[in-house]
């Protein structure tokens, strides 16, 4: 399982609330929002990861979801595309703040679209999600990318479902060749070599976990799943995450994590 050691985080700017979303909860609480980023940095640190903190930014009300404009990996980081226009200068910073990070640098280019959301590592190899955000020529210039590197890769196609955002909202890696997947996915012939634990339907939310080290992050409030993770042994951190979720956010996406 690969070792993390760092992180990059950005906190929620002043324009959050103008964030893209489908979801239905209401208008987020920018307050409560910073105070559940600031815990969620505090967790990350428990989980042995140094912090790199970029400075928010008001021209980007998603930019919080830093997962999104990068895709790093151990050999390579790769700054994407992302599908959604209003993200696409969300770029920029983080192009400038990998080099001191990553010898190596890629990038999507147009046409091709990525959100790092719907990348998901499992060790060696690479899920790529084909979604609203990453389309076709993005999945095939980043599976390039990667077999170069020696990773594998494959592709799960997500659009005719409108239940998620990202191929990360609907599946995580646990590590162990265990994914963990909400019901409508578990069966896709790309997981077939893996032990795929599903969510119960209420649970939905917390099929996107992190695995860090020893530890899995997982949303508060999922007593199913957070038993038959602790059950595997991992130590469990718990988080509330409701005001991102009211942006269509999960744990992965407010870290580049390598
Ligand atoms: C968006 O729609 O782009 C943001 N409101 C949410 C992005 C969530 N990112 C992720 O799942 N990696």
């Amino acid at each position: 399982m690969t070792q993390f050691r760092r992180a990059i985080v950005r906190p929620p700017s002043r324009t959050f609330a103008d964030g893209l979303t489908s979801a239905q909860f209401g208008l987020p609480d920018l307050d409560k929002a910073r105070e559940q980023h600031t815990t969620y940095c505090a967790a990350l640190e428990r989980c042995g990861l140094t912090l790199t903190h970029l400075p928010p930014d008001d021209a980007f009300p998603d930019s919080t979801f830093v997962e999104d404009p990068a895709i790093v990996t151990s050999k390579l980081a790769i700054i994407a595309n992302p599908g959604a226009p209003s993200r696409r200068g969300e770029v920029t910073i983080i192009a400038a703040a990998l080099p001191e990070f990553f010898e190596r640098i890629a990038r999507i280019a147009a046409p091709g679209t990525v959100d790092g959301g719907d990348i998901c590592q499992a060790d060696d190899h690479f899920f790529i999600g084909l979604s609203e955000r990453t389309n076709e020529e993005g999945a095939r210039q980043l599976a390039t990318l990667l077999a170069r590197e020696g990773f594998t890769s494959s592709v799960v196609d997500i659009r005719a479902s409108s239940k998620v955002l990202h191929l990360k909202t609907s599946v995580s890696y646990l590590g162990d060749r265990r994914l963990v997947a909400m019901r409508e996915i578990a069966d896709h012939a790309a997981f077939r070599d893996y032990d795929v634990i599903t969510v119960a339907p209420e649970e939905n939310y917390a099929a996107n976990l992190l695995r860090i080290n020893e530890f899995v992050v997982l949303a508060a409030g999922f007593p199913k799943i957070a038993k038959t993770v602790a059950d595997f042994g991992h130590t469990i951190v718990p988080l509330d995450m409701s005001e991102f979720r009211k942006m269509d956010g999960s744990l992965s996406c407010l870290s580049l994590r390598f």
